[in-house]
């Protein structure tokens, strides 16, 4: 589709950047926290790119003041971030922990006072240990209730001065790590086990959404979908067929869910074909397509191309997490669809596929299929960074992607779609959950490594100034 002339990003549109609580906060036991499912995992040899943790990431718990004043001078209009579960649970109910519960009110207020949006996530990955040990977090159904009881403390604590809520990020991406890849906590590969828990997960969304809807009347909220658009790698049929198949497997089974309360029905046929199907109870469906998201947060980072998997075909692979280029291998569900490099397409160093044109194509599916406004809640390069003399950062490349990305967000924006903001993935430099700290995506530099937290120095790059111009211009200026 081509237009002669393109639309303006609208005048409250907002100019965002994001994190996420495990990511930057460290102080993983400071002021009466509890333990997280990540603070354990990283412990266990090998789980993480060269052991990296969380423990201090990047201060951000004691430098909150020092983040937002560099958020403010960049222009800002939005930052996303989530709170930790365990950092006001402790033990994921009961007694609430008011250090935890005041630092986000500092956040908030701090954000507030300098004409930032804050944009709340309220389950980045971060499951207390407790709940995790008592009856296996995601699994039981215990969890939808004390899920429900920690939002809804959120909800009145902060719902007064926060509008914009994330509910659960990247369901989708996070429990497939968890429960067939092996690589986030609890680490299992157990394909019954995986569908069981995301049911109990969409169960837990909606319930999220429902409290919402009494205890914040006036805000919006919607989950974060790691989207990643299926490409076919050619037009055999056979190629069409594993497509469709990835598209509904790995794409509508959330998206038709969180929007529609209804599993994508060709993939429930082979899942229960399979014995692998979740144990669906009266009244569940229901109560999923009762809980119909504000807005679809999209973090987007590549396409995925597709081709045919006969039935002992490759299975599913870990992905590369050292930055080494080329050595993601081929990943796929035996008989339904595998990954092939798209020829089409430059990588990152981490084989990411680097496609502005996914992105128009991500946001135009889901404003024709969904009908709703999207939120960008991530989107970013991970890159390695070079420190140079004089505390300088040239980082083109970042800037590069960025800026064909908004350009795609313009060009969706001109095809229909409603596009609330975007926030770019990352503020500060951050952890990369399972690639350490070298994999960078931040506006602002962590002077850090793996092992060595050095000085936490905050250093502006390049991207930081260019951001600036490109909020300050109302996206004119790129
Ligand atoms: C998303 C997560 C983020 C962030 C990002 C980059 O999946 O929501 O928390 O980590 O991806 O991924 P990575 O750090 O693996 O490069």
């Amino acid at each position: 589709m081509h237009h002669v002339s393109l639309k303006p990003f609208p005048d409250n549109f907002l100019w965002g950047a994001a994190s996420a609580a495990y990511q930057v906060e460290g102080a993983f036991d400071t002021d009466g926290k509890g333990l997280s499912v990540w603070d354990v995992f990283v412990r266990e040899p090998g789980r993480t790119f060269e052991g990296s943790n969380g423990d201090v990431a990047v201060d951000h718990y004691h430098r909150m003041e020092e983040d937002v004043a560099l958020m403010a001078e960049m222009g800002l209009t939005a930052y996303r971030f989530s709170v930790s579960w365990p950092r006001v649970l402790p033990q994921g109910r009961g007694q609430a922990n008011e250090a935890g519960l005041a630092f986000y009110d500092r956040l908030i207020d701090a954000l507030l006072a300098r004409g930032i949006e804050p944009v709340l996530t309220l389950y980045h990955w971060d499951m207390p240990q407790a709940l995790q040990d008592e009856y296996g977090g995601w699994e039981d159904r215990r969890v939808i209730d004390d899920f429900g009881d920690y939002c809804a403390l959120l909800f009145r604590r902060y719902g007064d001065r926060v509008k914009t809520w994330v509910s659960l990020n990247e369901q989708n991406y996070n429990l497939s790590n968890a429960y067939l890849l092996a690589t986030h906590p609890p680490a299992l590969a157990d394909r019954k086990r995986f569908y069981a828990a995301n049911h109990i997960a969409f169960l837990a969304n909606a319930r999220a959404i429902m409290l919402f809807r009494q205890l914040v009347p006036d805000g919006r909220i919607g989950p974060s979908f790691a989207y990643s658009p299926a490409y076919p790698a050619s037009c055999a049929p056979a190629d069409l067929l594993a497509f469709d198949n990835a598209e509904e497997f790995t794409n509508h089974w959330w998206l038709d869910t969180y929007c529609y309360g209804r599993y994508p029905q060709v993939a429930l046929a082979w899942l229960r074909e399979q014995g692998e199907a979740p144990d669906i109870l009266p009244g569940d469906m229901a109560a999923l397509a009762a809980a119909k998201p504000d807005f679809i947060g999209l973090n987007y980072y590549y396409t995925l191309t597709y081709t045919d998997n006969p039935p002992d075909g490759v299975g599913l692979q870990r992905i590369n997490t050292t930055g080494q280029k080329g050595s993601t291998p081929s990943s796929g569900v035996p008989g339904l669809y595998r990954t092939t490099p798209n020829p089409q397409l430059e990588t990152s160093n981490w084989d990411w596929a680097i496609d502005p044109t996914g992105l128009r194509i991500a946001l135009r599916r889901l404003t024709s299929r969904y009908a709703l406004p999207v939120l960008i809640t991530e989107n970013g390069l991970g890159e390695f960074d070079r420190l140079e003399d004089g505390d300088q950062v040239h980082d083109v490349y970042r800037i590069d992607y960025l800026r064909r990305h908004l350009a795609a967000c313009q060009e969706a924006i001109s095809d229909g779609a409603a596009l609330l903001g975007f926030c770019a993935w990352s503020f500060t430099d951050i952890l990369s959950w399972l690639n350490g700290y070298q994999k960078r995506y931040g506006f602002v530099y962590i002077n850090r490594d793996e092992t060595d937290a050095r000085d936490l120095r905050r250093v502006r790059k390049d991207s930081f100034f260019w951001y600036q111009r490109v909020i300050a211009s109302g996206g004119r200026e790129r």
